[in-house]
């Protein structure tokens, strides 16, 4: 460590200029505006602070070029915030790898409109738009076990489970009782298991038109899904809001940050009180309630509610007081802490998961006691991630860092040793929000890279106008000093990100002819007495008509088709190429319809044929020399 990153002083870069001054004053500057109330309530100046130490993103690095043809090292799954999916990355070279459409709707693959898809999103098939922020893959004994990625929607209150076999998403349920689903963790042990997902916006219960401008009366859920059926399982009413959460290692305990002790409605009283909490749920005192029949339920929705306020005697919570609007809460990958982010404190408070027992058994006299240190860090703490070291790193927003620090000496100093847990703040460009290091959301963290998942990207990219993309920076933590070694630009916005290593997943190359993601499509083909690998036919069903084919580059099943105006058309094509990578697509000219069909895949999607004429569908994903040549002809007959 040096002196220089420990007092917080400018150093030079090699040129012997003050590395980054202009454009550090000017980031603070917007930063501060942009977070008046964060700092104005913080209560430190952050205008006229001195020069940050530098970061090293100019010098050596480690070698992190992954040659054409080589594989990367680890899986990245990056959330795509307001866009609505998930974006996969190979890391360390952070070539973008897919796409996977979750609440989103997308013109590629045609998840949105095929029949598979919609079937997947359901109810909410409606919205077009989501806002995912924090993936998650499903462990087995705290360790990633590659079977499922489960993200949030904040928009539209659901929650998504993506297949880490094919890559697709299966199961989408809408949370009822809630509104807007934002922190999500999964249950590490012994298995998830549990999906927790927090309701992070208090509402009348039911929201059915009563009591709408009565505040004190609303409240908000914690929520619990079976990761295997994707059922909502049950829900904990509490006090306050519900931000971010983790759960521990040992399946007891999940915790998850209030910022909105208050019960506030505008900004002004949700910043009122100098300390909000912590909401600490003991999972199995949760189960014993609704096992013993002690919960309510809410409107039509027929989910166990099992009281969590403070005024509850069932004891299914704690609430531990903490700084200010806490953000983050991340749980370290020894399994000793919930560390929780101060957002307008500029601390981070550590809460000792060992301490829990005897907090839910009445052992404490405050829950404070359960407090093992609050490191003060910088300005605006939001997340914390692990190197597997004993060392935590935390983005601190509004000094636009990561500081680097160790869990011990944070404890000792807490109690009364005079000693220093900084170990190293590294800018970064700019204001990072979540960071996440390699498998550091499991007990096999090996801190090796670390990225800081920056909210602005100002003058890193060239210039694209008005709308600037989001910066996420990987960080070398191998070493004894942080390096920033590589930028990516990213859309509209990764919050989260989840890395595991690339032997904690197994894909299927090529699809298995019975894989339940288009079972009830070849259940459908059944009942029509069709063999979808053989056969080329169509059926009329009244003014339904189902068109079966088969598709083996260059050709589809059935070079034309013929129906009626203002017949509903469902089109099944079944691919049976068998090569990996052989993707064929369906898309008819004018009708808004266009399908992946992915080697032994089937796929279905359903339109109305309104244009009398001649409508040409064609193959659109590239397939073969003849890719051109692979179409077809829909004849519409006028009615
Ligand atoms: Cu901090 Cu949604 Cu995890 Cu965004 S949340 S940064
Ligand atoms: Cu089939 Cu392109
Ligand atoms: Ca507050």
């Amino acid at each position: 460590m040096s002196d220089e990153n420990k007092d917080n002083k400018p150093t030079e870069s090699p040129e012997g200029l003050p590395a980054n001054a202009g454009r550090r004053r000017f980031l603070v500057g917007s930063a501060v505006v942009g977070a008046a109330g964060m700092a104005g309530v913080a209560g430190v100046g952050t205008l006229t602070r001195s020069e940050p130490a530098q970061s090293a993103s100019e010098g050596d690095g480690p070698d992190i070029h992954v040659a054409p043809g080589e594989l990367d090292e680890y899986y990245g799954f990056w959330s795509g915030g307001h866009s609505g999916e998930v974006r996969i990355y190979g890391v360390p070279s952070m070539r973008e790898i897919m796409r996977i459409p979750v609440f989103n709707h997308c013109s590629a693959s045609g998840w949105g409109m095929t029949n598979e898809s919609k079937r997947v999103l359901g109810d909410s098939h409606r919205f077009t738009n989501g806002d995912a922020h924090h993936p998650h893959v499903s462990y087995t004994d705290g360790s990633h076990d590659g079977r499922y990625l489960f993200i949030n929607d904040k928009a539209n209150t659901r929650v998504a489970r993506i297949r880490l076999d094919v890559f697709k998403t299966d199961k989408i349920v809408t949370v009822p009782n809630a509104q807007a689903i934002h922190g999500l963790r999964l249950q590490k042990a012994p298995r998830t298991g549990y999906v927790f997902a927090n309701a992070e916006y208090m509402i009348p219960q039911p929201n059915d038109g009563r009591d709408l401008d009565d505040p004190s009366k609303y409240f908000t859920l914690w929520n619990a899904i079976d990761g295997d059926t994707m059922e909502v399982k049950w829900q904990v009413m509490v006090d306050g809001n519900l931000d971010n959460m983790d759960t521990d290692y040992t399946g007891k305990y999940a915790a998850a940050t209030c910022y909105n002790s208050e019960g506030g409605v505008d900004l002004a009283s949700k910043m009122r009180a100098d300390r909000d909490w912590v909401v600490v749920f003991s999972i199995e005192r949760i189960e014993q309630a609704v096992a013993d029949g002690n919960y309510t339920t809410i409107g039509d929705s027929d989910v166990p509610v099992v009281d969590g306020r403070k005024s509850s005697d069932l004891n299914v919570t704690r609430y531990v007081p903490v700084p200010k609007n806490p953000h983050g809460l991340n749980t370290s990958t020894d399994g000793k802490y919930f560390i929780a982010a101060g957002k307008l404190s500029p601390t981070a408070t550590m809460i000792e998961i060992a301490r829990l027992d005897a907090l839910f058994a009445g052992e404490l006299s405050d829950a404070r006691d359960v407090v093992a240190a609050e490191p003060e860090l910088g300005l605006g703490p939001l997340h914390t991630t692990y190197d597997g070291r004993g060392n935590a790193y935390t983005t601190v927003f509004i000094d636009s860092q990561i500081v680097k620090w160790n869990m011990d000496a944070a404890v000792r100093n807490y109690n009364g040793e005079d000693v220093d847990y900084i170990i190293q703040k590294l800018d970064v460009q700019y204001q990072p929000g979540h960071n996440h290091a390699t498998l550091a959301e499991s007990k096999d963290a090996d801190g090796k890279y670390l990225f800081s998942l920056n909210k602005f990207s100002k003058d890193r990219y060239l210039p694209v106008g008005p709308l600037h993309p989001e910066n996420d920076q990987m960080i070398d933590i191998s070493g004894d000093e942080m390096k920033v070694v590589h930028d990516t630009p990213t859309f509209a916005e990764p919050h989260d990100a989840v890395i595991i290593r690339r032997d904690q997943i197994t894909t299927k190359q090529v699809w298995e002819r019975d894989d339940p993601f288009f079972a009830e499509t070849v259940a459908r083909a059944k009942a029509d007495g069709i063999n979808l690998e053989t056969d080329n036919q169509v059926i009329r069903d009244g003014n339904q008509v189902r068109v079966y084919m088969t598709s083996v580059a260059p050709n589809f099943g059935m070079p034309e088709f013929t129906v009626k105006q203002g017949d509903e058309v469902t089109v099944t094509i079944t691919n049976m190429d068998k090569v990996e990578d052989l993707t064929h697509g369906f898309c008819v000219v004018g009708h808004g319809v266009s399908m992946e069909i992915s080697p032994q895949q089937t796929s279905s999607i359903t339109f109305t044929a309104d244009k009398p004429g001649v409508h040409w569908y064609y193959c659109n994903w590239f397939c073969h020399a003849l890719h051109m040549e692979m179409t077809g002809r829909m004849l519409v007959e006028p009615a």
